[in-house]
């Protein structure tokens, strides 16, 4: 350890807690990492804390047959509500293996074929409100938006449950119990050791309440089901859960665990997406020659069609292009853990033993200039064109993590983004307010503070 740098200011006891923020760790450590170089260590109270984001050591932490996902941190904070769900599940837990198999065909190309209409569905109601905004002259609220957007949208396609945010004017109390939730999971690893749970008892019983709401609405989507006859079966992610057997082992999920993965997909499934979204939006307003190219290509690629195909998404390019540029600034799930599986030594240099974990910034790697160039912190969407992809090194963009415990809803995401971005575009143009300066909110996740947008209805071009 004693080769891995830290800040200076040391503190007995303390560590490096002074001048460090509760509210942003990830922006706090990137400033940090910046400074101490690709491995670093930062210290709260007794617990010491390995940072990697140089473009070789990250690419060495995702190979498998080395390393594994750690649930530390974040992650672990999460156990209390999502439990052995695929998410938050040790990679030992049986239960890991037996989900990951039943839902991996919920992800397949099919199964989103499957969702294509429903997402329109949504996306649908999003333009309603949006033209009604846009027609009064107000501005949009873009993060709480894409959130009702991102929420609906995994609560239908997996779930056959609509939550009613594009009828409220605030958002759905699942939301705030979720946030609730997410920000007490983040502040839990900044807390000093013993006496953390006495100063947080306020905070803890809040936490408590969110974490029965949250269960308490879960266990109604899936009472709702049960009820059903069965004649609706819509083979969704609820009906993977409910209904089917392992193909091998036979084995189905128990109750207590469907609890846990409907949580984990209902969070997971929209928080991510829609900090993507609202990112990716941001840039699109700030820098006009690439919203001009990405309207030109949807206008020509979607033609006359009013709204598009499920083959008419992904050829996007651009605007895919557009999307993963926003995902590598700014990588709306910031970290992932990393561990050793047997004793080995990281970079020729760092010993680690057995179990030994590093917690991976994603923003520093995806801005890493060794991999990215000089010019990393610049928005250049060209960066993923084919060819630059090709001549850079290979493990150096991660929004998704990495291995067998990467995300399993990447394609749902990317394209649920891709197809509502496309409708975007192609019906408003879109200005900020010049005075606005992006100021990034963390909850465990990454999301614009306080985006506001105005829009003007576009003719597209035929
Ligand atoms: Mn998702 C795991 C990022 C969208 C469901 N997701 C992960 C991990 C990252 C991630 C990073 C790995 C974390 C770790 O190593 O500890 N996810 C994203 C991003 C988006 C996203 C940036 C959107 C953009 N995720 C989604 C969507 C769903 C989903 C949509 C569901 C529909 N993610 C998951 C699940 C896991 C996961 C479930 C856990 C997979 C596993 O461990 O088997």
């Amino acid at each position: 350890l004693h080769r891995i740098p830290h800040p200076p200011r040391r503190v007995p006891l303390l560590g490096d807690v002074i001048g460090s923020s509760v509210q942003s760790p990830v922006q706090d450590s990137m400033r940090i990492g910046r400074e101490l170089g690709p491995i670093f260590r930062r210290k709260a109270f007794n617990r010491e804390i390995v940072f990697v984001w140089g473009a070789d050591l990250a690419a060495e932490l995702a190979d498998e047959s080395r390393f594994a996902k750690h649930v530390g941190l974040g992650v672990a904070n999460l156990r209390p509500l999502a439990g052995d769900g695929l998410f938050t599940a040790y990679n030992h837990e049986p239960n890991w293996q037996l989900a990951h198999d039943i839902l991996a065909p919920g992800f397949s190309r099919a199964a989103m074929e499957g969702y294509h209409p429903l997402m329109l569905d949504v996306a649908r109601q999003l333009t309603a409100h949006w033209d009604e905004r846009s027609g009064a002259g107000d501005a949009v609220d873009v993060p709480g938006d894409m959130t009702k957007l991102t929420l609906e949208t995994i609560a239908r396609t997996g779930f056959g449950h609509d939550f009613g945010s594009f009828e409220r004017s605030r958002p759905h109390p699942f939301v705030d119990a979720m946030v609730g939730a997410l920000s007490y999971a983040q502040r839990r690893n900044a807390a000093p050791p013993l006496v953390g749970p006495l100063l947080q008892r306020g905070a803890a019983k809040r936490n408590v309440a969110d974490r029965e709401y949250l269960n308490s609405t879960v266990d109604q989507v899936v009472e709702a089901r049960r009820g059903s006859d069965g004649s609706g079966a819509r083979g969704d992610l609820l009906d993977r859960m409910l209904e089917t057997a392992h193909p091998e082992t036979g084995e189905r999920l128990s109750p207590d665990n469907i609890r846990r993965q409907v949580i984990t997909f209902l969070v997971a499934g929209h928080e991510t997406t829609s900090g993507a979204l609202s990112f990716a939006l941001h840039y699109l307003s700030r820098n006009p020659d690439v919203l001009a190219r990405a309207q030109a290509e949807v206008d020509e690629v979607w033609g006359g069609s009013e709204e598009p195909a499920y083959e008419q998404v992904a050829r996007l390019r651009y605007l895919r292009r557009v999307l993963d540029e926003s995902l590598r600034l700014w990588p709306t799930a910031p970290a992932f853990s990393r561990e050793a599986l047997q004793d080995t030594t990281l970079g020729g240099v760092h010993p680690l033993r057995q179990g030994a974990w590093a917690l991976v910034l994603i923003m520093l790697l995806h801005r890493d200039p060794a991999a990215w160039g000089e010019h990393a912190e610049v928005f250049d969407p060209d960066r993923f064109e084919p060819k630059a992809v090709r001549a850079r090194p290979a493990h150096v963009f991660k929004p998704f993590g990495t291995g067998a415990r990467a995300c399993i809803g990447r394609q749902f995401a990317l394209h649920e983004a891709t197809l509502v971005l496309g409708l975007l575009i192609r019906r408003y143009d879109f200005t900020s307010d010049p005075d606005y300066r992006l100021r990034v909110d963390e909850r465990l996740t990454l999301m614009p503070r306080a985006l506001r947008l105005h829009l003007t209805r576009r003719t597209p071009a035929q």
